[in-house]
């Protein structure tokens, strides 16, 4: 079992580090997606490291909880803890996208351990989820199904049925969350197709709701251990994320949904990530200016 991690400062250092892979990784496949992988840190480095039962050592233990990533162009967020919570080496982070690569653009479920299912038509992974819930009930089972999706995903018209297949059978074994950046490929999720009142919305469809900072470390934790005790309804978590979280020059711009930095950008990312570290760590100068260095690298 995942050993967990339940003081909040080593879960912000953590995900700090995820955004710094994320980046590493992104700079080397040359393709892909920046802003989701970046604002969804918080909220994966929760998962992984706290609130969810999984066992790195035994990827197909029975009772595991699962995690389908429905928005699976965010997978680098995924890959990179899953490497940290030891599925795989660290050093395949550096080999995203490349051509026999364990670690695809868009996750494949026989390619890596860890990864549940093949993800990338948005949408789809709303009923895998949901259907893997279902079929938990039928077999008494009593691990939870974490449902990972995207705002702009959310225009999908299977996500709809998701919503009311799990509300009317009452799957309280399945928790999603939504990444609520408000960006998706082309814009601003309000001028391309409008979801709000999407708390409202889904609360409709016989679904408890919760509405928190989703880069906010406390409110993460607390909100998934309420959905975990909920009773009698599926849960949704809509979580409001800055995209791009962390890199100032990436922060809620739609344009940095499906690209990447090049070379120097990348070090001016990493810079600004390890300085953030460095500021949770509440590290003297000299040391900061250490760790900077080192994972300010493009090594
Ligand atoms: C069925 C389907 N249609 C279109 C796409 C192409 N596509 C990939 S990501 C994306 C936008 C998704 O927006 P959102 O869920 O908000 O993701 P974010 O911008 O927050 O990463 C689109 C249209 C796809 N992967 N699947």
């Amino acid at each position: 079992m995942i050993k967990r991690v339940t003081e909040i400062k080593k879960l912000e250092i953590l995900s700090d580090n995820i955004r710094e892979d994320i980046i590493k990784m992104l700079v080397e496949a040359g393709s892909g997606h920046s802003a989701g992988p970046l604002g969804m840190a918080d909220v994966f480095t929760a998962l992984y490291f706290n609130v969810m039962n999984h066992n790195p050592n035994d990827p197909e233990w029975k009772d595991r909880d699962r995690l389908i990533l429905s928005n699976g162009h965010i997978c680098p967020v995924l890959y990179a803890v899953l490497a940290r919570s030891g599925y795989f080496a660290m050093k395949e982070l550096k080999t995203l996208r490349k051509l026999g690569s364990i670690l695809q653009g868009h996750p494949h479920r026989h390619s890596a351990p860890g990864i549940e299912t093949s993800t990338g038509p948005l949408g789809q992974g709303s009923s895998v989820a949901a259907g893997i819930a279902y079929g938990a009930k039928m077999d008494k089972k009593r691990f939870k199904v974490f449902l990972s999706m995207g705002d702009g995903e959310c225009d999908e018209g299977q996500c709809w049925e998701t919503f009311m297949f799990a509300g009317k059978n009452k799957l309280d074994n399945l928790i999603a969350f939504i990444d609520r950046n408000f960006i998706q490929i082309d814009g601003n999720t309000e001028q391309i197709m409008p979801l709000e009142p999407l708390a409202d919305k889904i609360k409709s469809f016989n679904w408890n709701v919760q509405v928190i900072d989703g880069n906010n470390m406390k409110q993460i934790i607390s909100a998934f251990s309420k959905a975990k005790a909920s009773k009698g309804k599926p849960s949704m978590i809509i979580c409001k994320t800055i995209p791009g979280k962390g890199v100032s020059f990436m922060e809620r711009r739609f344009e940095w949904h499906g690209k990447v930095p090049v070379k120097d950008e990348a070090l001016k990312a990493l810079h600004e990530i390890c300085e953030h570290e460095c500021k949770l760590r509440k590290w003297d100068s000299q040391k900061c200016k250490l760790l900077i260095n080192k994972c300010g690298m493009l090594e």
